[in-house]
């Protein structure tokens, strides 16, 4: 639709929470359409050294779900970001401030907006923790959402 404003953003949503929730209607806030690219669980791997709790298709399918997502894709190279914003023709590229500046370099083609990650959402000191252990989770060290 011409005229229309286009958003992306990018994360591994796993163990979907009040803060994915938050940062995806900030995002669709800036636009009229928000496209999401969805880590894969291989990426996840390379960047994190570890497997997320839920599987690719999972945290497609929840993401997916949501009223104010528009599209969902698989993101499979954290160096294809300038491909992905350019295939879905975004104008705004939106991500937690966890990742402040680290996107810079795409103001060239879009713009750049980061907003402050949902604060005190961590499986380490409460007793979301103890939760998924009982769950059958074996949740490695520090694992903070
Ligand atoms: N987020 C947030 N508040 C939290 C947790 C996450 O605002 N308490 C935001 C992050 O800042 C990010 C999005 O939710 O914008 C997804 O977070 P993750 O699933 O942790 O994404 P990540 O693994 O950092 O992947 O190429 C970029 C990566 O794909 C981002």
């Amino acid at each position: 639709m011409s005229g229309s404003r286009r958003v992306i953003t990018f994360g591994t949503f796993d163990v979907f929470h009040v803060g994915h929730v938050n940062i995806l209607e900030r995002a669709k806030s800036l636009g009229d359409t928000l496209i999401v690219g969805i880590s894969t669980d291989e990426l996840n791997f390379s960047k994190k050294q570890r497997f997320p709790l839920y599987a690719e298709q999972d945290r497609y399918k929840i993401v997916q779900s949501l009223s104010f997502v528009d599209e969902v894709f698989y993101e499979r190279s954290l160096e294809k970001k300038r491909e992905y914003i350019e295939y879905y023709k975004a104008d705004v590229l939106a991500m937690g401030d966890d990742w402040q500046g680290k996107f810079d370099m795409f103001t060239d083609i879009c713009e750049v907006v980061y907003f402050p990650r949902t604060p005190s959402i961590s499986l380490q000191n409460n007793r979301n923790r103890e939760v998924y252990l009982k769950m059958g989770y074996f949740v490695f060290g520090p694992h903070c959402f």
